[in-house]
């Protein structure tokens, strides 16, 4: 059976979570309690050298970065294909898939927070403000091009990569209280995934190491 090593509340493994369920994929998860530091001690650090969650073992295959992980699962498994076939769609959802994955998440990530506030006394209302600073400079782009490529989701009306990216990333900007008023295409097509047994099976509150 495949294996998750990742973290409830962790935004990269909830995008991972949200394409085992869409293709159905049964999983076994090992959960790393980030709070704990659990990421950086050696034992985890000998599955996965970078610290850093979610993990995958399919086998002999072991794999880390989330969006690596998702193309090989949707190479791997192709049944309820996350790509749209034509090219330029498919350049589409890697052009949102890396506005979230290079250009927003690395900057908000724990190891960068705690790094402001150990080596720059960062208070905890400038970690905020630093943190909702890049999701709005993301989804403001966003916004504008979702307007011209979205259909039900992101990418016309099936669901792909960019999907399982987007709504995790808005699980990030809510936990930090930001209203999102400004993207109503962002949105609109979250909520359309939320109504997805997939996204809601796979959403942090629902994982067996999630806590309140
Ligand atoms: N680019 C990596 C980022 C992975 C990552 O940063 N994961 C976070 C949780 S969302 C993590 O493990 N953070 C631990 C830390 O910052 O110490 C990916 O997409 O997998």
């Amino acid at each position: 059976m495949l294996q998750l090593f990742g973290y409830w509340r962790s935004s990269a493994s909830f995008r991972v979570r949200i394409v085992l369920q869409l293709k159905g994929l049964a999983y076994e998860q090992h959960p790393i309690n980030l709070r704990q530091g659990e990421q950086r001690e050696k034992a985890y650090r000998r599955i996965n050298p970078q610290g850093l969650v979610p993990f995958l073992v399919d086998g002999d295959v072991q794999l880390g970065q989330s969006v690596a992980i998702m193309e090989y699962l949707d190479e791997t498994y192709p049944a309820y294909s996350l790509m749209p076939s034509a090219p330029e769609a498919r350049a589409r959802v890697r052009q949102l898939v890396n506005m979230i994955a290079c250009d927003t998440h690395p900057l908000n990530n724990l190891r960068v927070l705690n790094y402001l506030e150990e080596h720059f006394r960062a208070s905890k209302a400038q970690e905020a403000d630093w943190y909702c600073h890049w999701i709005d400079e993301t989804f403001t782009a966003l916004e504008q091009l979702l307007m011209t490529t979205a259909g039900v989701y992101c990418v016309g009306n099936e669901v792909t990569l960019a999907d399982c990216m987007l709504v995790p990333q808005v699980y990030n900007a809510r936990r930090y209280d930001m209203t999102l008023d400004d993207y109503p295409t962002i949105r609109r097509i979250v909520a359309n995934c939320e109504q997805l047994q997939a996204f809601i099976k796979a959403a942090p509150a629902n994982q067996p190491d999630a806590q309140g």
